[in-house]
């Protein structure tokens, strides 16, 4: 009889040990919980509770965007609206649908203060998947501070997925544009026959992308209408971004604004010599160019950049255009205007296989005055296979880079790096020579 009664007594304490360790357990997943947020000003990414970019997902895929939509921030913001949002010093609490409550940092840039200026992707909807790595590098190194718009070109209509996935981690606005056919596609000036020869020709010395066409329609695209699609026209300075990139250090300055403030018209990172058979005759064409147009060229240009011999050849350095930070007015000038038109009469984007990054490159070194060109060292990028790693110790601890300084191309011998910095008496990392060779 004792012994039962002890048993008794131990099943009623374990009965209310349950109890009790319910009763714990629901009020920790009451909306009364406070989460830890981290306050550092340097830290706005935090989304405690990593709802935001889920919900905009949700919000945006049950949205049908039409062909030419936007997806705003008064858009996504409204997705997370609620009769419960309050402040709360400094952080905004909100109830989302799923009854939790979250907190949400509101501090914001001056909106007053930011520039016109847009990131811009060319891309395929089968690019995304690749894509949207790229986009999270820059979101969180950079724009979940500006939240600048990006616009997104295609020669195709964008599917509603690729607008869904997009908008959801852009933290501007986002637009989506159709190429017109009449800029993706062969001008009527080029010689079919010629064309193909050339591309078989080059598929049989096995010359990267020599045998693709939409390579050289992108090519074309890149380097002469990206910039008046009547989506960019709202802009004046651009960011070009690319599928499968990446972006290595905190950019906590508003880098479109320092390109106004400082009169910069072309922003690049990683440079290098062109392959020399994708482009025989462009350096002959941009000669006799510059000798009917001498005009454009103002007097402290940049011909040492991409010519050893006073403008004789081309040495074939270049930007590499995959990413490029430039003034769209420069583009849309009359200098560049009739140099790409030139060019594009001559017929090297389908004769040859012209790139847009010896083009580009090519016109920003000899119709910008050199000061407005700017390598940016301190961002750190990586496109397959050259990477920008900062070497400078205080750069990569200030802006908390996190690449390997053993793979960074900037310093090597077949970089075009070092000449900028050596044509234009700029200071190079002090330890720059330990990663030359
Ligand atoms: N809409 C569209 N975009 C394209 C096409 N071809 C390339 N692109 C885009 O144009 C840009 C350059 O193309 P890439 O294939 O990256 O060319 P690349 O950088 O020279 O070569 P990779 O080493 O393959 O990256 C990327 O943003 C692509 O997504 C196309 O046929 N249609
Ligand atoms: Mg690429």
């Amino acid at each position: 009889m004792a012994r039962s009664n002890a048993r008794l007594v131990r099943l009623a304490a374990f009965v209310a040990a349950l109890l009790l360790c319910g009763f714990i357990l629901s009020k920790g997943s009451t909306s009364d919980y406070v989460p830890v947020i981290n306050n550092d000003t340097k830290s706005e990414t935090t989304v405690v509770g990593g709802g935001k970019a889920a919900a905009a997902v949700v919000a945006d895929s049950q949205k049908s965007p039409s062909s030419d939509s936007s997806s705003s921030k008064a858009d996504k913001a409204a997705a997370y609206k609620s009769p419960a949002a309050a402040a709360d010093g400094g952080l905004k609490a909100s109830v989302g649908e799923d009854g939790y409550k979250r907190y949400y940092y509101t501090d914001k840039v001056d909106e007053s203060q930011r520039i016109s200026a847009t990131f811009v992707t060319l891309a395929r909807n089968r690019d995304l998947n690749s894509l949207i790595g790229s986009i999270r590098h820059i979101e969180d190194r950079f724009n979940n501070k500006f939240h600048y718009d990006w616009v997104f070109l295609n020669d195709e209509e964008f599917t509603d997925e690729f607008k869904a996935v997009t908008s959801s981690l852009v933290s501007g606005t986002t637009k989506y544009g159709k190429i017109d056919k009449s800029q993706w596609g062969f001008p009527e000036w080029i010689d079919q026959d010629k064309a193909a020869a050339v591309r078989k020709d080059m598929h049989d010395r096995r010359i990267i992308y020599g045998d693709s066409i939409p390579y050289r329609h992108m090519c074309r695209y890149e380097s002469g209408f990206f910039y008046r699609h009547p989506l960019m026209m709202d802009y004046e300075y651009y960011w070009r971004v690319e599928p499968d990139v990446k972006i290595y250090c905190d950019i906590d300055y508003d880098i479109f604004r320092f390109m106004k403030d400082n009169k910069k018209s072309y922003g690049w990172t990683i440079s290098l010599p062109e392959y020399i058979e994708t482009i025989p005759t462009l350096w002959k064409t941009t000669k006799e160019f510059i000798k009917a147009n001498p005009q454009y060229l103002p007097e402290n240009n940049m011909l040492d950049f991409v010519s050893d011999d006073g403008g004789e050849s081309y040495n074939l350095c270049h930007f590499w255009s995959n990413f490029e930070i430039g003034s769209l007015e420069f583009w849309r000038g009359e200098a560049y205007s009739a140099y790409f038109e030139y060019l594009d009469k001559a017929g090297g984007f389908f004769y040859e296989r012209w790139g847009d990054a010896p083009v580009h490159s090519i016109a920003a070194a000899l119709f910008l005055p050199r000061d407005e060109l700017h390598f940016f060292g301190d961002v750190g990028y990586y496109h397959v296979p050259f990477h920008n790693c900062p070497v400078d110790p205080q750069t990569r601890l200030t802006n908390k880079c996190v690449c390997n300084t053993q793979e960074d191309f900037t310093w090597k011998d077949y970089s075009c790096t070092n000449k900028f910095h050596a044509i234009n008496n700029l200071r190079r990392p002090h330890n720059w020579k330990s990663f030359s060779g």
